[in-house]
């Protein structure tokens, strides 16, 4: 396959341009997806190249059994300045989204129609939420069609290159999988053993860790290059590699054995550990505490759980509403 880096990347900003956002905005954007991807600022230019190169393969994105925060992470992410509200434009541009339930203008016939018609190029298939198992998946149903026959037609077709499974629900089976699980909600693995499934949880998880993900694996499709390494739970070790623990600021407190013993004590203000109300960031694997949400300028956002002064509760392990819960005791 040959890339053709210059043309798509001028397509790409002239239509970016048009819909208000500077080419600056958009190298900006390219330099904080690096950054999440433990690269240098250099690395902002392949990131372009990828994301404008003109084999890229299209996204088609399916909804199944959520709260639909994965997607709302995105929509609602502050922009690079933190005044214009133009991020979401940037990233469903870029990530060249052509099937999104959530987002799209059609519906009924029109919206079954751009999915058949998506399918018939290359595409990364995005999953969100978990799938319905229980009665032949009766519990999830989207236009007549249950959701579980939906993720396969998709996962199984042979222009699907890789399936990213974004968020929680969709990689371990979520809330809705939480005992007793009355619609027998399972992840995307789960129902689809031999397909090729890169997970990106948190409940709702950071939207910078999908765009990284899918930049990826878009070089993987591009330019060969492998694909990013995974952990037991099928997380790229990039971006989940850690403990929220050994990343977090209030971690000197816990050294010294400094917690603080109710949410609205002047040491749990002062900064002091959450370990005993309840913080789950010594079993937990993500990169909030360096990513934090809503990334601005620099690429780090405003807040994370911690800072503001809530325990992390775990949300991106495998079964956590189960195995993390009560969320406000220690950990035993
Ligand atoms: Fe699950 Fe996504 Fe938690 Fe919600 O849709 S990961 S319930 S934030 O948003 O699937
Ligand atoms: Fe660890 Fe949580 Fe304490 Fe931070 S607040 S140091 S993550 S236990
Ligand atoms: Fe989730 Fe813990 Fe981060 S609750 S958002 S993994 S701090």
């Amino acid at each position: 396959m040959k890339i053709s880096v210059g043309h798509g990347l001028a397509d790409a900003e002239k239509r970016l341009e048009e819909r208000g956002v500077s080419r600056r905005d958009f190298m900006k954007f390219c330099g904080i997806i690096a950054a999440t991807m433990g690269m240098g600022p250099a690395y902002a230019t392949e990131v372009a190249a990828a994301l404008t190169a003109d084999n890229r393969p299209s996204v088609i994105w399916l909804h199944n059994a959520e709260c639909t925060g994965c997607s709302e992470s995105i929509l609602r992410m502050a922009s690079i300045d933190g005044k214009t509200a133009y991020i979401d434009t940037l990233i469903l541009d870029v990530i060249s989204l052509e099937y999104q339930e959530t987002i799209m203008a059609a519906a009924g016939e029109m919206a079954e129609k751009a999915l058949h018609d998506a399918m018939k190029k290359p595409y990364l298939l995005v999953v969100e939420g978990g799938i319905p198992m229980k009665d032949n998946g009766i519990y999830g149903k989207v236009g007549g069609v249950t959701m579980v026959e939906m993720v396969k037609k998709a996962i199984t077709s042979k222009n699907c290159l890789a399936t990213i499974a974004y968020g929680t629900c969709a990689a371990y089976g979520g809330v809705q999988a939480a005992k007793p699980n009355p619609t027998d909600a399972k992840g995307v693995k789960a129902v689809f053993p031999k397909s090729l499934v890169i997970n990106v949880p948190g409940c709702p998880p950071n939207p910078y860790n999908l765009v990284g993900t899918v930049v990826a694996a878009i070089m993987t499709v591009t330019k060969k290059a492998p694909l990013p390494a995974l952990d037991g739970d099928l997380r790229p070790t990039v971006f989940f590699g850690q403990t929220v623990h050994d990343q977090c600021e209030r971690q000197p407190f816990f050294e010294k054995e400094q917690f603080a013993m109710s949410f609205d004590s002047p040491e749990a203000k002062k900064g002091w550990c959450l370990y005993k109300l309840g913080c789950k960031g010594p079993s937990t694997y993500n990169n909030c505490p360096t990513k934090k949400f809503n990334p601005l300028d620099k690429g780090v956002g405003v807040n994370w759980p911690v800072q503001a002064g809530h325990p992390c509760i775990g949300c991106s392990e495998p079964n956590f509403w189960d195995k993390m819960s009560p969320f406000y005791e220690m950990e035993k």
